[in-house]
């Protein structure tokens, strides 16, 4: 954590209100989020992210990490078609990336291992109030939607999840700030073996500065949209919709 939210919001409306205007017209377009953003909560997200503008996530050496990394949430799917795909190790299985897009794509894992691979040692900090460093590798988000080419009007990316968690589909969302920051990434590959079941198979997303359940697992299909209206409960994610969690869990 780089600045606190307590100290952010410390410096009052006056202090920080000066850093919100560069940056953050593209959010503005949206409707939810300009409502989100009058609160508090909104504030804190602006200013904590200009402030932290394009910096990386501490990274850790191969020493820090942990021994053990709990599984959380789901640790299982049981969608009959994931099983199949996980018996033949996803060897029929293609990410799907659409929505608004130049070009929608369906990568194997051969595609996304061929991609330009980052490897990044961070830490995993859930809101339930545990943390694990793991090691994660795979292809930049940023250089898939690049691959895909996004339409004007694409706003948020939005990853949707193989399992049914309290009854409903898990999904989540980031916006195109997080999707193109350099340390966020579809990690196939966890503490240098192929991401188990329980941590996400066959890929899950990486979005180091923010909480543990923005990190969706099981990613299927990856969709670019100009709202978050309409899908699902409308939050922009499982817990968001499920539990009131914030849509933007910056760390
Ligand atoms: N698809 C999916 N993604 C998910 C979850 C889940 O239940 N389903 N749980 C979230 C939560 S709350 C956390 S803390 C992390 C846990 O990741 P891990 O099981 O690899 O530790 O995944 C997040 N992503
Ligand atoms: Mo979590």
């Amino acid at each position: 954590m780089i600045v606190s939210r307590r100290r952010l919001l410390g410096m009052g409306a006056a202090g920080a209100g000066g850093l919100l205007l560069s940056g953050c017209d593209r959010l503005n377009q949206s409707e939810a989020v300009r409502q989100g953003l009058a609160g508090a909560e909104g504030l804190t997200m602006r200013a904590q992210r200009l402030l932290v503008g394009d910096a990386l996530a501490r990274e850790f050496t191969e020493a820090e990490m942990s021994p053990d990394f709990r599984v959380n949430g789901s640790s299982r799917v049981e969608d009959s078609q994931y099983r199949r795909l996980l018996a033949s190790q996803f060897a029929g299985w293609a990410l799907q990336v659409g929505g608004l897009v130049h070009r929608p794509l369906a990568l194997g894992l051969d595609a996304l291992k061929a991609m330009p691979q980052r490897t990044q040692i961070t830490r995993h900090d859930c809101v339930e109030g545990w943390s694990a460093i793991g090691k994660w590798q795979g292809p930049q988000l940023g250089a898939i939607l690049t691959q895909a080419g996004l339409l004007p009007q694409a706003r948020y990316v939005v990853f949707h999840c193989a399992d049914v968690l309290d009854g409903k589909p898990y999904y989540e969302s980031i916006d195109l700030i997080d999707a193109f920051h350099a340390q966020t990434i579809l990690a196939w590959r966890m503490n240098d073996a192929p991401l188990s079941e329980g941590h996400g198979a066959p890929v899950r997303l990486r979005v180091e500065r923010q909480l543990g359940y923005k990190q969706a697992k099981y990613v299927m299909r990856i969709e670019v949209t100009q709202t978050l209206a309409g899908l699902y409960g409308g939050k922009g994610g499982h817990w968001e919709d499920l539990r009131g969690y914030q849509w933007y869990a910056g760390i």
